[in-house]
């Protein structure tokens, strides 16, 4: 276990130390403060957040750390810390109003997607409106791995997203420093959220369905998040009772994803079309609000009597979307489970870590086979770490790269790490602590 790799999360008061330090020199003034948004792990509830379903993530205490300091002069500076990215600092005049110049770096439109979309909501919410002619100098270091399944473009997005209403909106004004956790409602976090989802969407074009923002703006110490995607309501549970004796555990496969690569926009795609057929706005409403494994069948048969009528797919092929269709009926399936379980504190700890375990692998099982948005290491890790010791294992995120969710007893959390160790140098470990949401630090 020696050559383990950990990736940890860092003490936030010394990097946002490090980080006001580095944006001097990079600069030459000071940065007015520095806001951090972590990255997520979802329990369960892949691909089924643009159905409408209920997705079950938890904030990890690995995220993106932005030091901002205002412009007035309309300007977006910004300039990455992350060795594989960092091209200098990179200037994007009138950024609220043209986000993305060709000559941009992709990364950098989800800092200034999220300025262009800011200023949008401003619009409405005189609270949030950002002073005429606002612009930033921005620095960013991320403790997670970039494109490892973890959220790490969300957390960019949403750390910004705090960095901007915090330096150039009357809500910032009002509330300096960290008085801006307090001053941030729920409601005001929702919105923010979806300032971030329509910048993705509309500025990057990667076709994220709110889940990763939700949680990162909306996530809570010590708890699971059960996010409604109908309406973006959120419960949170408190989940200590489990992690006495048992841990989340991230491991990253080291094989970085890509949302806007087309792979998850065709599977997305395909599940649409599947949804189209049987005739329903959003998935989640074709459903009971308890669902059950017959429900299921039943629009399973439904979907095989449209294509034997000779349904449109406009060119897909109808068996792929009916595995989409399966795959996001069987996994809101499991998130209602979930949050049933875990709210109802009726059953003992090593039940609901047992049962909570084996919908893990449940839920990896169709991300194989049913959305087949899996790649051979990660089969490999799920399967290890479930015969060394974890309770369940599976895929998390967009999938075609990035990492594996697994729940191990304490006591086994060595022998989980040895054994995913040997299937890749590039395999990195996370500790999942349910961790705050996104804050001024
Ligand atoms: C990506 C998307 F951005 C999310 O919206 C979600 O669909 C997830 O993949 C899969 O659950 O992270």
């Amino acid at each position: 276990e020696n050559s383990a790799r950990w990736l940890a999360p860092g003490d936030p008061e010394s990097i946002a130390a490090a980080l006001t330090t580095r944006f001097a020199h990079v600069y030459e003034r000071d940065a007015a403060g520095v806001w951090f948004a972590p990255g997520r792990a979802n329990l369960n509830g892949e691909h089924i957040d643009f159905h409408g379903g209920r997705c079950l993530p938890v904030a990890l205490r690995h995220g993106t750390y932005v030091a901002a300091a205002a412009r007035t002069d309309g300007m977006l500076r910004l300039r990455t810390l992350d060795p594989d990215l960092d091209t200098g600092v990179v200037e994007i005049p009138d950024a609220a109003n043209s986000p993305m110049p060709e000559s941009a770096p992709s990364w950098t439109g989800y800092v200034s997607g999220v300025l262009w979309s800011l200023a949008q909501v401003g619009e409405e919410l005189p609270d949030l409106a950002l002073e005429p002619g606002y612009g930033a100098d921005v620095l960013i270091r991320s403790t997670l791995p970039i494109g490892g399944g973890l959220s790490s473009s969300a957390s960019l997005e949403c750390a910004a997203v705090l960095a901007f209403a915090g330096t150039g909106t009357p809500l910032g004004a009002e509330n300096p420093d960290e008085e801006l956790n307090e001053a941030l409602t729920d409601a005001l976090r929702a919105t923010l959220a979806r300032a971030c989802i329509r910048a993705e969407v509309e500025v990057v074009g990667a076709g994220t369905g709110g889940l990763d923002q939700n949680a990162s703006l909306r996530a809570a110490k010590d708890k699971l998040v059960s996010l409604d995607c109908r309406d973006f309501s959120v419960t949170r549970t408190d989940l200590t009772f489990l992690l006495r004796d048992y841990q989340f555990l991230a491991i990253d496969t080291g094989q970085p994803h890509e949302l806007t690569d087309g792979q998850f926009s065709s599977r997305r795609a395909e599940a649409e079309a599947a949804v189209a057929v049987l005739d329903v706005d959003r998935l989640r409403d074709a459903l009971p609000a308890r669902p059950r494994k017959t429900d299921v069948e039943l629009l399973l048969e439904r979907f095989d009597q449209a294509v034997e009528a000779g349904a449109d797919f406009g060119g897909l092929e109808p068996g792929a979307c009916r595995r989409r269709l399966k795959h996001a009926l069987g996994e809101m399936l499991r998130s209602e489970k979930i949050h049933a379980l875990i709210t109802a504190e009726a059953h003992g700890v090593s039940h609901t870590a047992q049962v909570l375990g084996d919908i893990l692998s449940a839920g990896h099982t169709s991300m194989k086979e049913q959305a087949e948005v899996s790649f051979r290491l990660a089969d490999q890790v799920v399967d290890a770490a479930v015969q060394f010791g974890a309770l369940g294992a599976r895929l998390i995120g967009g999938g075609f790269g990035g990492s594996v969710l697994t729940l191990v007893p304490r006591s086994r959390i060595n022998d989980v790490v040895g054994v995913c160790t040997r299937l890749s140098p590039d395999i990195r470990f996370l500790e999942v602590t349910p961790s705050a949401a996104a804050r001024a630090v």
